[in-house]
Parts: structure tokens; sequence; C-alpha cells
């Protein structure tokens, strides 16, 4: 029908750690829906939403693409992808940094020691990036997970990786040097033109979301 056309589609992480904080903001803006857990497209009963649950690192270009008019994503996963989208919200949850790490009391100190040196990590672009602007030639080894690790296996001399406690870093002899990019979870929305039905749907969700976080404060 015409009408399911209008729905808005909004991408959220299936499983991980934004999951439950944005499924509590969608329920606690007054959406209602089921089941989300088993199913990769969700349909709200009382709103013209559906929710697509992927994994964040497909989030920033999907919604680019237009493929989901709106997503709840962290900022890093946006940069890292360079994806072309708006930002509309930047939201208190998600909060990490992410950092340059190497061993405790080891060579590397200062950025200028990373010259010639190998860094582990999962954020490729943005690593690469900040070594460009930085004027060093470091070499990046790219790995999806458990990056942490990378130095005691000497798998590479230090490490660019997401911090938000700094517990891991601790429990692995890392110390924290530079930060590269400071992260929060962020609601964006796609630069392909949008129906006035959509746009008018946008307005009303954002109106919600902005309500709500009035409440909590
Ligand atoms: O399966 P899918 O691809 O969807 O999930 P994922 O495994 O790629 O991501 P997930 O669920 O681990 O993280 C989703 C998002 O949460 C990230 O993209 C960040 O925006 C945000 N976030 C916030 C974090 C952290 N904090 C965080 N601490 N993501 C990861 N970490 C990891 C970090 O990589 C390191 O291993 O936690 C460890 C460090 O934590 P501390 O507290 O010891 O410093
Ligand atoms: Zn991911």
């Amino acid at each position: 029908t015409a009408d399911s056309k209008t729905s808005l589609r909004i991408a959220i992480q299936k499983s991980g750690r934004l999951t439950d904080k944005t499924i509590e903001l969608l329920k606690g803006i007054g959406l209602r829906f089921d089941d989300y857990k088993r199913n990769l497209m969700v349909e709200c009963r009382n709103f013209d939403v559906e929710l697509l649950l992927i994994r964040d690192d497909d989030i920033p270009e999907y919604v680019q693409d237009g493929v989901c008019d709106l997503g709840f994503v962290g900022a890093n996963v946006t940069a890292e992808t360079g994806a072309n989208v708006t930002v509309l919200r930047d939201l208190d949850y998600g909060v990490c940094r992410l950092s340059l790490a190497a061993r405790k009391e080891g060579d590397i100190q200062t950025t200028e020691d990373f010259q010639g040196k190998t860094v582990a990590t999962s954020y490729p672009k943005l690593t690469r990036d900040y070594f460009e602007e930085n004027d060093v030639e470091a070499q990046i080894v790219t790995i999806s997970g458990a990056v942490e690790i990378a130095p005691r296996l000497e798998v590479a001399d230090a490490i660019c990786d997401l911090v938000s406690t700094g517990n891991t870093l601790k429990a692995n002899g890392l110390q924290e040097l530079d930060t590269i990019l400071e992260s929060e979870t962020q609601l964006i929305q796609t630069n392909k033109t949008l129906s006035e039905g959509k746009k008018q749907l946008i307005d009303k969700f954002l109106q919600r979301m902005d309500g709500h976080q009035q409440a909590e404060r």
C-alpha cells in the first residue's frame, strides 16, 4: 500500500553494546514492537516505523545509500566508513574514545615514536589519517577483534582501539597515548531526498526523542 511505503526505516545494532539502550530509547518514546531479537526487520505497531536490525558496521552505509532513513550508531563507525550522512543528534550512551596505546614503559611514548612501527587496529582509515596528519610513517595492521593482545603476540608494536574505562588496556600492560576520536552514539539521517511524508515522520520522531531526553534529566 502507499502507506507502507512512507514507513520510516531505522537501522539499529542487532546485538551488541548499543542494542539495549537503543531499544530502551525507542520504547521510551512510545514505540511499540515485539520480538526484535529474532527478526531482521520489525514493524512498529503504533508508529509508521520499521526497524532493521543489523551489524553496527553496516549502518552508516545503509543510511548513506537510503536503504534506511535513520540509524543509531557510534560516531566511530560513521567516521571510519566515511559515510555521507547527516548527524541529527548526539546521544549520551556508547561513549568511548579511539586511542593509541603501547606497552607501558616501552619505547613508544609520543606520536613521533610511532615512526617505523606497526599498529594493530580495527579502524585502519582513522588510524592512517591520524598518522598522515602527524607526518609519521607507521604500518597499519588491520584486525577485526581482540586488538589489545596484538603487542603481546608481537603482531604489532602498538594498537589503536576503543577505550571506555581503560581496564582492557591496563589488563594488557598497555598505556593510553593520544586520543584520535571522541565518540558517542548518534542518530544519523540519510542525505538522499526524502518524501514529505517521511520528513514529517522524522520531525515527529525527533519531537518525541527530544521530549523524552528532557523528561529524563
Ligand atoms: O556485531 P557488531 O558488529 O554489531 O558489534 P561490534 O562487536 O562491532 O560492536 P560492539 O557491540 O562491541 O560495540 C558497538 C559500539 O559500542 C562501538 O562501535 C562503540 O561506538 C561503542 N562502544 C562504547 C564500545 C566501547 N564503548 C568499548 N569499550 N565498543 C567497544 N568497546 C571495547 C573496546 O574495543 C575494547 O575491547 O571494549 C574494550 C575496552 O573497554 P574498557 O572499558 O576496558 O576500556
Ligand atoms: Zn561491528
